[in-house]
């Protein structure tokens, strides 16, 4: 194309309306491109931004979305990474606009944007490689906006730039999903015969409960999720390693391979969030394999003043509480069998018998033994999560017998204390029935499941509460989950008619 056709005589002082649509196109555009070859991951342009929007969010903001809004808060972050990261390609783009026009050389703009594109990308993902998706699309829409037959709102031209964008994003969403589906390992390894026998076990142990309650094992995609970053770390096991320093006679590092070389067991431990509210479902249970964590610490000879320990982890998360909390603890690098999944931590974590879901870290890193005690990233924003749990007893189904009774049923844990009994009152607490319990599984930390059948009469003021193994009655009196977990007997009204059968 000879240089008299590409000559502009646009050239203005404004962006005009043209510039502004296509750097948005190219901003939108970007991100998808992102998207499509990086998934949910921290290698899509978001996935930076959305870190640092959630580290400057103020800590009584955090504290205010988890309690009245819960999961969804994270979309509303999410969206305004997503639209700040538009906002910079597209910037990015417009600038490259600018430029073709005021240099009257567009060649030399569209190659700035693009390059700016890739650079800025893959400065803030790490991810030089990947930029390029990003970066890309930013270049042809800059392009494309610098021809001129894009000029006029309404050009045949213009139109099929845009349709053509909507398509890209459209195509780039449905590569990204397909991208960040955690690869499914069904039948690769086969699971060792001692976790299988512990699966059976469990299935065997649970009560013939009607309603839509949860297994004594929670399956990998049920059990629940507590991140504080949106994009977890992606942590091969081959780079892993933790290193126990500080107030130690000696430091101790070990990799992946050192580790599940050990003495390893396989443990039913049952984790609850400190955040959930009283009847919530952020409790669960798996067998983990790994190993205990007592001998790599002796070896390091902890010799703090204070006898605390930080762990930190690979997502900047760090939690601090008693040396002594890691005494009967566990490293595990399995979940059900399988290799632990990416957001429960993989490829090693800290399970700590008893203790409240934040102590037990994922992505472990580092275990550092200190002189005086420090507050940990929840605590530092007003929880008091670090302790061992409350007893709790879920009504977690109201169900419909043929028979015409009701059956109520749920979960019931009270951490190392383990569970003598669960009571249930039909009457609003006047009078206290004993449920059915399922037989404990071996282990220190895990839930047990209850059952409860009765005749209805019209409507009924159900309460549920738990005594625990060391003979206390669950304290009846009501509070919310921040800062130290939600205490309180579970009540419902229960109708007849209500009660799904
Ligand atoms: N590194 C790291 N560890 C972490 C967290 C986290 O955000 N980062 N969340 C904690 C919280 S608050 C809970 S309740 C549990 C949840 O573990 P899960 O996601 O495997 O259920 O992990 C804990 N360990
Ligand atoms: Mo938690």
């Amino acid at each position: 194309m000879s240089g008299a056709v590409t000559q502009r005589f646009r050239e203005s002082e404004y962006v005009t309306a043209t510039e502004l649509l296509f750097a948005v196109l190219a901003g939108i555009s970007g991100v998808a491109g992102s998207y499509a070859v990086a998934g949910y991951t921290r290698q899509f342009v978001v996935a930076p931004i959305d870190a640092q929007v959630v580290r400057l969010t103020p800590g009584s903001i955090v504290a205010f979305f988890i309690t009245n809004i819960g999961e969804e808060g994270h979309l509303l972050h999410i969206a305004l990474s997503v639209v700040l990261a538009t906002g910079l390609l597209g910037g990015i783009a417009l600038l490259g606009l600018r430029a073709a026009d005021r240099l009257e050389e567009s060649t030399l703009g569209i190659v700035l944007a693009g390059i700016l594109a890739w650079g800025v990308t893959a400065q803030i993902t790490k991810s030089p490689g990947l930029a390029v998706g990003a970066a890309a699309p930013v270049l042809i829409f800059t392009a494309l906006g610098a021809a001129p037959s894009v000029e006029g709102d309404h050009s045949p031209a213009r139109r099929r730039v845009v349709a053509s964008a909507m398509a890209f994003v459209g195509v780039s969403a449905g590569v990204g999903q397909l991208l960040s589906e955690e690869p499914s390992q069904s039948s690769e390894t086969p699971i060792s015969d001692e976790v299988e026998g512990q699966l059976e076990q469990a299935e065997s142990q649970e009560l013939d409960i009607s309603g839509d309650v949860p297994g004594l094992v929670s399956s990998i995609g049920e059990f629940y999720n507590v991140d504080i970053a949106e994009f977890d770390p992606d942590v091969p096991s081959d780079d892993w390693s933790m290193t126990i320093t500080g107030e130690v006679g000696e430091d101790v590092t070990v990799t992946y391979d050192e580790l599940t070389s050990r003495e390893t067991e396989h443990r039913y431990v049952t984790l609850r969030c400190v955040g959930e509210s009283l009847n919530g479902e952020k409790l669960d249970n798996a067998v983990w394999t790994g190993t205990p964590i007592k001998p790599l610490l002796d070896e390091a000879d902890p010799e703090g003043e204070c006898d605390c320990a930080m762990l930190r982890a690979e997502d900047d998360y760090f939690v601090q509480f008693p040396v002594d909390a890691l005494e009967d603890a566990f490293l595990a690098w399995e979940m059900n069998g399988r290799p632990l999944p990416q957001s429960h931590g993989h490829p090693v974590r800290v399970l700590v018998p008893g203790h409240w879901g934040e102590t037990n870290v994922k992505w472990l890193s580092e275990i550092e033994l200190l002189d005086e005690e420090m507050d940990g990233y929840w605590e530092q924003r007003g929880w008091h999560g670090t302790g061992p749990v409350n007893t709790v007893a879920k009504l977690w189904s109201t169900t419909m017998l043929d028979s015409g009774n009701l059956e109520l049923a749920g979960h019931t844990y009270a951490g190392t204390r383990g569970i003598e009994r669960v009571e249930v009152s039909t009457d609003g607490g006047s009078t206290w029935q004993d449920a059915e319990l399922s037989e404990p599984l071996p282990g220190d930390d895990v839930w047990r499941q209850w059952r409860y059948e009765f005749e209805p009469t019209g409507s009924h003021d159900v309460v549920v509460r738990a005594v625990d193994g060391e003979g206390n009655l669950q304290p009846e009196d009501r509070s919310d989950s921040f800062p130290s977990g939600s205490t309180g007997w579970v009540r419902e009204r229960v109708n007849m008619m209500d009660a799904s059968g």
